[in-house]
């Protein structure tokens, strides 16, 4: 199955929510009225794409409608489109994958079950399969949580990753520069960094985060490629607060939004985009290791609509 495909099946819910709901609206010979715009407008704020993007998306519909004379309901469709992916053409982002033959490093942090190990999972797949990283290895920094390293162990032998890990209770910071000089020593492409769920408002926790990333960046001499943060997308105005936390803690590089198949409410990632200043560097659609890549508004929004 092609990765579209995946990423239409992956949206279904938000998809069936929203096509549907605008059928019923959007009815042929119907004109384009503020009745109507207000009934879209409740569609919109229905699967989470947030009431501030919303006002402003419904906005821009109508001074475009009226700008070139579309007065049937019709047309909705591909105007919406049309600003959606606008509004999230700015929020795409690549990567960051060493060309120089330095051991690529990414950090991965969130809150409790945001995603971060499955996420590590799916990167690594992708990164061999389309990128042609070939040897990976995983840090095992949730040294908290008795089964966390048990779990991206396993991740680690079905996408033939290494593993860095250490005993229970560790210092993540320890086991995180562990990683790293065994990446340099046997020039690995990429090391995944996983970290444990922690609140956003727990201060020792963040300074934790901050210790993996100086230590790691002192053994480097560089800064990391990438702190990614995974944000569970079926939560929508909490993931935008958790973010800009985690942002004023740590710097985050980019965004990884997950689960975006578990939820009608898909349109949180429009919410995401417009309210973080920060790019969205990859979409999750699932628990299985192919189920993850690279945000791409046009690709998005396509299969949304
Ligand atoms: N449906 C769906 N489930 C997902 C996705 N990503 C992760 N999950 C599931 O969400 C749950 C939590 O995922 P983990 O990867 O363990 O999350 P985590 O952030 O590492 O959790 P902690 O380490 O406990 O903080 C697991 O059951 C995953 O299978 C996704 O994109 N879609
Ligand atoms: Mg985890």
């Amino acid at each position: 199955m092609s990765w579209f495909q995946r990423l239409k099946d992956g949206l279904k819910k938000t998809k069936e929510q929203l096509v549907g709901r605008l059928a019923q609206v959007l009815q042929p010979g119907r004109s384009l009225d503020d009745a109507l715009l207000a009934e879209l407008e409740e569609i919109l704020i229905t699967a989470d794409v947030g009431v501030a993007a919303t006002t402003e998306i419904v906005r821009e519909l109508k001074r475009r409608a009226v700008a070139r004379g579309v007065q049937d309901s019709s047309e909705v469709t591909g105007l919406l489109k049309e600003i959606l992916k606008e509004r999230l053409r700015p929020a795409e982002g690549t990567l960051q994958l060493r060309a120089d033959g330095q051991p690529t490093i990414f950090l991965i942090l969130g809150v409790n079950g945001s995603g971060k190990t499955t996420t590590i999972a799916k990167l690594a797949q992708h990164l061999k399969d389309d990128f042609g990283k070939r040897k990976i290895i995983f840090a095992a920094g949730d040294t908290f949580r008795a089964a966390a390293v048990e779990q991206l162990s396993i991740w680690a032998e079905r996408t033939g990753a290494g593993l860095v890990q250490q005993k229970a209770g560790s210092d993540p910071s320890a086991v995180a520069f562990d990683a790293v000089e065994r990446a340099l020593r046997e020039a690995a492409d990429v090391v995944l960094i996983d970290t444990a769920g922690r609140l956003q408002t727990k201060q020792p926790l963040m300074e934790e985060l901050r210790k993996i990333n100086r230590v790691v960046e002192k053994r480097l001499g560089r800064a990391l490629d990438e702190r990614l943060l995974v944000l569970d997308g079926t939560t929508g105005q909490n993931a935008i607060s958790q973010a800009r936390l985690f942002h004023e803690s740590v710097s985050v590089t980019g965004l990884v939004v997950t689960k975006l198949d578990g939820t009608a409410k898909g349109g949180a990632l429009v919410q995401i985009a417009g309210e973080l200043n920060l790019p969205i560097k990859l979409i999750g659609v699932g628990e299985r290791a192919d189920d993850l890549r690279e945000f791409k508004a046009d690709e998005f929004v396509e299969a949304l609509l």
